[in-house]
């Protein structure tokens, strides 16, 4: 009897610690990725290779008239590509098989507009079929992008080319092995060649293309290809072409009301949406260059190290995945400026996510737990263990009590969206030195990953709440990392009235300059304000990071005669933009020339040209004349001659000649690139010194 008394007792006990312990099951919150979502979620950075027709024509959107035979690459080699992709971490490749164009990079038996009929391997070769087997031999994953325009086939606009239209993606399904995405383009219809027509075909980009029909020749061929288009069905557009996500971003989305190339798209669901009906994740899709595709007017136009830490953080850091592109260039391999940009935006993020605040269970507490989902799970990366606290807590918290002072300046947090994204609004707060808790960010949605940049925080603990989620939270893992300063050199810039002013790559930077040619880092004057520089002069500056103690490399910046006094005479339209001493802005001279006072007689012994530097270029002088003048009525011709390679290299030009005294200057555009009336970004002299 007593034993069995035992026995009950124990059993009582036994369950209530049992009760303690208990997982109450969780439910996932529709809609959640699939299979193939989840495991193209988890690539994140992979790249997109804009090299077709245009390449040749130094086109963005050929007409598709192009003669098939231009498409020749002198040294083609995707080995190269591959080489890169992996070296970056990059997971795979998406290929334009065909852009807008028509032109197709394999021999499809749906057209003679192919490299059938290129002179490059005489017609023999197969772009996809090379590429496809460089990138797997890396281990990497490959994509194909199908423009559903064609602005070179006969058909297009009828429903006879949604055969042909099938009957490509068919071949590039079924030829080249595994695919990993299929990229639909939203553009579609407009002007073409369309076989000879010469017209405008519009089509109804809702219903022409019957796309539930085409999306079942993907499933049916590549079971596990994701699709991308504005309206997914699997992954969808992020709404702009610069790579950045929304602080606010959804992976749900409406999806059976939205249609490829609708024109509100942009403005309307690029965060996706918090009640949207079906899962489909954001890709920022964004080019190394201002181009999709390779211009050699670019090469010095590749994106700084700043823009691509920013698109990065903004992509990657904002729940979405990054699909940054390079614009193969003419020999068929990525540019050697494009590849060094890329190393630099690879090693700063393995750098930023190097030094990480060393965390164990014991400096975690939550609000609550839900059974086994404890909070300690947040340290493992793996997505399927997590914390969630007790069901319809909220707000819940997770306090990381450091133990010790700690400082950090990024934040990743990630959520488990095999059950759905949850978090509508998080925020952190750290203890200040009173042992009270004071706000660092507030955000909004968390998402498959989430990384903030926060200025240089020292605290001994951090709370982290979740206020409002549409379920009890599902987190999977948070991490605090201290990055080290992005060490770059000052940018500097030089107004009208000489006044040259500073920008650091990061707060809390210093820097250091000369102006007689020596060592900043050792002879330097602080930066503090602008400061007045008028007379050319050579300016040599550093950054320094006081915590290290570390130097960026030097940048040094030759300025010609400061603006103040210039004033342009018979000035048309804009006329200031070509003496503010801002390259981003323009003059445009139906007159072909611009003539300077300068204001006082100074002893000239050159000049400057700084073409136009937005994207479309128009107007850049070809062919010059420079005059000099002491009374504005007599002028003396000190240059002529060519800026031979201006349309493929835009950059400044400069032009030295016999010194002379002049108070006047003139710049006559004797032609220009493009036969259009002459622009001009910036006019400078060089003086004797
Ligand atoms: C756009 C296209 O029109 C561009 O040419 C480029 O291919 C880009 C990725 O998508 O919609």
């Amino acid at each position: 009897m007593m034993r069995k008394q035992l026995l009950f007792v124990l059993t009582l006990v036994l369950l209530a610690s049992c009760r303690q312990t208990e997982t109450e099951p969780i439910a996932p919150v529709h809609p959640i990725p699939d299979e193939k979502q989840l495991a193209w979620q988890d690539l994140e950075f992979y790249a997109f290779a804009h090299f077709n027709m245009n390449t040749f024509t130094n086109m963005e959107w050929g007409m598709g008239d192009e003669d098939p035979s231009l498409f020749n690459p002198t040294d083609f080699n995707p080995k190269q590509w591959a080489k890169v992709c992996k070296e970056a971490g990059m997971k795979g490749i998406i290929i334009t098989a065909k852009h807008h164009d028509g032109f197709c990079l394999w021999p499809t038996a749906t057209t003679e507009h192919s490299v059938k009929n290129a002179a490059w391997k005489d017609g023999k070769g197969d772009i996809i079929k090379e590429v496809s087997e460089a990138f797997r031999a890396e281990g990497l994953k490959f994509g194909v992008y199908l423009s559903p325009w064609d602005r070179n086939h006969s058909t297009y606009g009828t429903p006879e080319y949604i055969s042909v239209f099938r009957e490509q993606l068919r071949e590039l399904l079924t030829n080249y092995g595994e695919i990993f995405e299929v990229w639909f383009d939203g553009a579609n219809g407009g002007t073409g060649f369309y076989g000879g027509a010469n017209e405008e075909r519009r089509v109804d980009k809702k219903n022409y293309y019957d796309w539930p029909s085409t999306i079942e020749i993907v499933r049916e061929l590549q079971p596990n290809a994701v699709i991308f288009g504005d309206a997914g069905p699997d992954v969808r557009w992020v709404g702009n072409e610069h790579g950045f996500a929304y602080p606010t971003t959804w992976s749900n989305l409406m999806r059976d009301s939205i249609y490829g190339g609708m024109p509100e798209y942009s403005k309307k669901y690029s965060s996706g949406q918090e009640n949207g009906t079906h899962w489909v994740p954001a890709e920022a899709d964004v080019s190394i260059r201002p181009g999709w595709y390779y211009h050699a007017y670019e090469d010095h136009k590749v994106r700084s190290l700043p823009e691509l830490l920013d698109i990065y953080y903004n992509s990657i850091g904002r729940n979405s995945s990054l699909l940054l592109n390079f614009p193969v260039d003419r020999t068929g391999q990525i540019h050697e400026n494009d590849v060094q940009q890329l190393m630099k935006l690879v090693t700063k993020v393995k750098e930023d996510f190097s030094q990480k605040v060393s965390l164990s269970v014991s400096n975690l507490s939550a609000s609550s737990e839900n059974g086994e989902h404890m909070v300690g799970n947040l340290l493992q990366p793996e997505m399927e263990t997590f914390w969630n606290p007790k069901s319809g807590e909220l707000p819940a918290t997770v306090t990381i009590d450091f133990g010790e002072e700690q400082t950090f300046n990024r934040f990743l947090v990630q959520e488990n969206i095999s059950l759905g994204q949850r978090v509508k609004s998080f925020e952190l707060e750290i203890k200040n030195e009173n042992g009270q808790w004071e706000p660092l960010a507030k955000e909004t949605t968390i998402g498959y990953k989430r990384i903030l940049r926060l200025p240089d925080t020292k605290t001994s603990a951090v709370r982290f709440t979740v206020h409002d989620a549409k379920e009890s939270p599902v987190i999977s893992h948070l991490a605090f990392y201290n990055a080290p300063k992005l060490l770059l050199p000052p940018t500097i810039s030089r107004d009208k009235n000489g006044l040259v002013r500073f920008d650091l790559s990061e707060e809390g930077l210093l820097s250091f300059y000369t102006l007689d040619g020596s060592d900043p880092k050792t002879d330097g004057l602080a930066y503090e304000n602008s400061f007045e520089l008028i007379k050319p002069g050579t300016l040599k500056a550093v950054s320094k990071d006081p915590i290290t103690g570390k130097f960026s490399e030097p940048i040094t910046i030759t300025f010609s005669l400061a603006k103040k006094k210039w004033v342009v005479i018979a000035p048309e339209k804009d006329a200031n933009h070509l003496i503010d001493d801002d390259p981003s802005t323009n003059y445009t001279s139906k007159q072909n020339r611009a003539s300077i006072d300068m204001g006082e007689t100074q002893e000239v012994s050159g000049f400057t040209y700084y073409p136009m530097q937005t994207r479309y270029m128009s107007g850049l002088i070809k062919d010059f004349e420079f005059y000099t003048s002491l009374d504005g009525k007599n002028w003396q011709k000190a240059a002529s001659g060519e800026f031979g390679n201006i349309a493929n290299s835009p950059i400044e030009q400069q032009v030295e000649f016999e010194p002379r005294t002049a108070r006047y200057i003139r710049l006559v555009a004797k032609s220009t690139t493009d036969g259009q009336a002459a622009t001009f970004a910036e006019i400078g002299v060089l003086l004797t010194e």
